[in-house]
C-alpha cells in the first residue's frame, strides 16, 4: 500500500475544495453492470441512448484507461443557504448558479497536475459527469457515502447535495472501506416522489422522473407527468431525506442563485425573450434545456 502517496493526494484534493476523498481499487463492476444492463433492457433510461451506447465502458474503467489501478472519488458541496419559494416555479439546487462541469473540471485539472508532479510516471484521467463512468457505484466503493433509496449518494454527515467527480490513476493507493447503507426502514423519498419514479427502492425510472423530463427530454412532456412546479430538475426526493436536514453549504459563491431568475413568477420567467434567456443562463446548467425546453417546462408548471 502506498500510504505517503495516498495522504498527499488527500491533501491536494482537500486544497481544491473537495470535502471528501475516497480511494477504491479498479476492477470490473460485475454486479453493477448487470443492474445497469437490466435497467437499460427495461427501457428505464428513456431516450438517453448515450448511456446504453457506452454501457460496456461504464462497467469497466480499464476500457477508458487501460493502465488504471485506482479510482479517486471526490465530493463537492453545491447547496447554498438560499431557499426557493414553494409558490414560484422551481429550479433544482444544483442548477442555481454556474455550470459545475466547468468549475469542477478546472479544479480537477489542477489536482491532476499536482498529483502527477508527486512521483515520476503518475498518469491520471479525470471526469465530472462527463465520462462513461458509474460515478455513484465508485463513490460507494470509495467510502464517500451509500446509495440511498432515491438512488443518489448520501454522505452520513453532509447529506446528498454534492457533486461526484473522479480521478483514475495508474498507482496503487490505500483503499477505503465501502460505505454502509443507512436508509434502514425509511422510504420517505419514494412516498414523496409525485410521479412514482422510484418504482422500487434504489431504482429509478427516468421516464417518470421530473428531472429527466425537464432537462434531458427533447420532446413533449407526456401529459400524465405532473412536474409539480419544477421547471428544471427536481429536488423533492432529496429535500425530504432526513440526512439533508442538517445544512452544510458550499463555500463556492459560483453556486449562488442569480437574482435575475431566482424566485421569479411564472409570468416574469415566461416573458424572457430567447436573447434574455441566453444571456441570463449563459454558462449555467439551465442552458442545456435550450429556449424551447424552457418555454415547454414553464407552460407545464402549475406555479405562478
Ligand atoms: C443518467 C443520469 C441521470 C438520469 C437518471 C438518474 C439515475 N438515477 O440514474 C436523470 C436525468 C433522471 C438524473 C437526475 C438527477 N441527477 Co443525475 N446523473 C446521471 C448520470 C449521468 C448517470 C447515472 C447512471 O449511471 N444511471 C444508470 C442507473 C442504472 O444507475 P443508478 O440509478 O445509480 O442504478 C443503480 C442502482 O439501481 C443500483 N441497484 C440496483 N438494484 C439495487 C439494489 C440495491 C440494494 C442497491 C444498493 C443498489 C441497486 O445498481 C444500478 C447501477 O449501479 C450521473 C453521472 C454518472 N456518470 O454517473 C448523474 C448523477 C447521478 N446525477 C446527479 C444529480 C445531482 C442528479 C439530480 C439530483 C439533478 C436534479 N436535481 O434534478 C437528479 C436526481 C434524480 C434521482 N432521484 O436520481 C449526480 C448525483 C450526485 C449524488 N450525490 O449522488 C451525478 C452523480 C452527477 C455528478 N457527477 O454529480 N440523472
Ligand atoms: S427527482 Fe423528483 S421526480 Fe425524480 S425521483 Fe426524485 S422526487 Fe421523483
Ligand atoms: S429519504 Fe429515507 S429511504 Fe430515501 S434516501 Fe433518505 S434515508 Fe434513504
Amino acid at each position: 500500500m502506498n500510504t505517503d502517496l495516498s495522504s498527499e493526494i488527500r491533501k491536494i484534493c482537500r486544497e481544491e475544495g473537495f470535502f471528501k476523498t475516497g480511494f477504491s481499487k479498479i476492477e470490473e463492476l460485475k454486479k453493477e453492470s448487470d443492474y445497469l444492463n437490466q435497467w437499460i433492457c427495461e427501457g428505464r433510461n428513456a431516450d438517453m441512448n448515450w448511456i446504453s451506447n457506452t454501457a460496456g465502458k461504464r462497467g469497466n474503467p480499464r476500457l477508458i484507461m487501460d493502465d488504471a489501478v485506482s479510482m479517486i472519488s471526490l465530493a463537492y458541496l453545491y447547496d447554498t443557504p438560499c431557499e426557493h419559494k414553494d409558490d414560484k416555479p422551481k429550479i433544482s439546487r444544483y442548477a442555481w448558479g454556474k455550470d459545475y462541469h466547468k468549475i469542477l473540471k478546472k479544479k480537477l485539472k489542477s489536482a491532476c497536475a499536482k498529483i502527477e508532479a508527486l512521483e515520476p510516471g503518475i498518469k491520471t484521467r479525470a471526469y465530472v459527469d462527463d465520462g462513461p463512468v458509474l460515478e455513484k457505484s465508485w463513490a460507494v466503493k470509495s467510502g464517500i457515502g451509500w446509495q440511498g433509496k432515491h438512488t443518489n449518494i448520501i454522505e452520513p454527515e453532509y447529506g446528498s447535495f454534492f457533486f461526484i467527480c473522479e480521478i483514475l490513476v495508474n498507482k496503487e493507493l490505500d483503499y477505503d472501506r465501502p460505505a454502509d447503507d443507512l436508509c434502514g426502514s425509511c422510504s420517505i423519498c419514494a412516498s414523496a416522489c409525485p410521479t412514482g419514479a422510484i418504482y422500487e427502492p434504489y431504482k429509478l425510472d427516468a421516464n417518470l422522473c421530473i428531472s429527466y423530463q425537464t432537462i434531458e427530454n427533447r420532446n413533449e412532456i407526456p401529459s400524465h407527468i405532473n412536474t409539480d412546479g419544477w421547471i428544471f430538475g427536481c429536488d423533492i426526493c432529496q429535500d425530504v431525506c432526513p440526512y439533508n436536514k442538517k445544512k452544510f453549504f458550499t463555500e463556492d459563491n459560483l453556486f449562488l442563485p442569480n437574482p435575475l431568475h431566482f424566485n421569479k413568477s411564472k409570468e416574469e420567467l415566461s416573458s424572457f425573450t430567447e436573447e434574455q434567456f441566453n444571456n441570463i443562463f449563459s454558462g449555467t446548467p439551465v442552458k442545456r434545456t435550450k429556449f424551447t425546453g424552457w418555454k415547454r417546462n414553464l407552460s407545464k408548471t402549475i406555479n405562478n
